[in-house]
């Protein structure tokens, strides 16, 4: 017994983890531990030899298990303290500074636009800055002779010395994005087309690079009805607002038949822009029945499928909504006009969160 005692006592207070200890614990006094099989032993022992060895067995299993208690205990706080040196930290540390940059409002603006047209079934489309002519122009209804290339001030880039193919030009809006959306997806369709255009122009409304959004939805059975519906919803959204009246003129764009420019209703109390109240109308954007021939121009049978579009500058939505007042000192990378009007990069917008809260 004395043997047995030293042996397990010696292994407890040794053994480096929980399951080393529950090894010892099975083979001492465990079912078929061997001070259980001592205990067996004492129904084969005369009554005066029992009553000496039953309560010295007692007494040895009593010992292992407390050994096995304490051991176990200390493992445990062992391990706690390690934790505690390893997890240290020390919270009289100051603060971590919040990013110094910010969102800049037209990458605010586009993603707003974007969460918009995608709850309605609308996805993104992205293409080159720097198209052929054919993309830029001739796709979409305007062919050599059209006054709207020259209205358009483009940008035309220089070809190579004898090289006599018609010139590639900054794209002067987002459309053509939407003729490769069309060859490359076919009908039915529902895309917006983000991103910088180009146009040789500067005074105080008007910038050599600017932003536009267009979007174009192709169906069998579309009409200026879901558009008057997909643009008063629109424009509801954004100006967070829960009422907006539109109202649309006839108008004329060579990719559109019929075209209409649409204004909402608004007021101007104290300098302020009020959408859905007031006196006064606001053009904010351009759009039309998609003309067959541009159709026709992405792949799309204009006998088969019809569909709208629509365009508008996002520098100039940006401005109206967050009030601010001059178009050029959004390129000019000014720190403390991006720090007044930046907004904090992880809020992203969406339409259940807000948009920009
Ligand atoms: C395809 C077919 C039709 C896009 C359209 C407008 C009307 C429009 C202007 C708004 C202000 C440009 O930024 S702005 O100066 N845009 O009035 N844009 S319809 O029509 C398309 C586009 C692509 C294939």
């Amino acid at each position: 017994m004395e043997d047995l005692k030293a042996k397990y006592l010696t292994a407890i207070a040794e053994a480096a983890d929980e399951s080393a200890l529950e090894s010892l614990r099975v083979a001492a006094v465990g079912k078929k531990g061997e001070v259980s099989l001592k205990m067996r032993e004492l129904g084969k022992m005369t009554p005066e030899e029992r009553q000496v060895a039953g309560p010295a067995l007692n007494a040895l299993k009593d010992e292992i298990n407390s050994a096995l208690s304490a051991k176990k205990a200390a493992l445990a706080d062992a391990a706690l303290d390690e934790r505690l040196r390893s997890e240290w930290l020390d919270v009289t540390l100051p603060g971590r500074q919040r990013p110094a940059g910010t969102l800049h409002p037209i990458s605010q603006v586009s993603e707003e636009v974007a969460a918009i047209f995608a709850d309605m079934g609308f996805a993104v489309a992205e293409g080159p800055r720097v198209e052929s002519d054919w993309y830029n122009f001739d796709a979409l209804n305007i062919p050599g002779h059209h006054p709207a290339r020259a209205e358009m001030d483009t940008f035309y880039m220089k070809r190579a010395e004898g090289d006599n193919r018609p010139p590639h030009v900054l794209r002067t809006h987002t459309s053509p994005v939407q003729i490769r959306s069309m060859q490359e997806h076919g009908a039915p369709l529902r895309v917006i087309c983000p991103g910088g255009v180009y146009r040789c122009d500067y005074d105080q409304t008007h910038t050599p690079m600017f932003h536009q959004v267009e979007g174009l939805a192709i169906d069998k059975d579309i009409s200026m009805a879901n558009l008057k519906w997909v643009l008063e919803e629109f424009v509801r959204s954004y100006f967070e607002v829960d009422d907006v009246e539109l109202r649309f003129r006839a108008s004329h764009f060579p990719f559109t038949e019929p075209s209409a420019e649409v204004d909402i209703r608004c007021s101007w109390e104290g300098g302020q822009l009020k959408v859905g109240e007031g006196d006064d109308w606001l053009e904010i954007l351009g759009s039309g029945m998609v003309h067959p021939k541009v159709l026709e121009a992405g792949g799309i049978d204009p006998a088969e499928w019809q569909g709208f579009a629509f365009g508008m500058g996002i520098d100039r939505i940006a401005m109206l909504k967050y009030g601010i007042p001059d178009l050029r000192a959004f390129f000019d990378s000014d720190l403390r006009w991006l720090r007044n009007y930046g907004f904090r990069a992880l809020d992203v917008p969406t339409i259940n969160a807000g948009l920009s809260r």
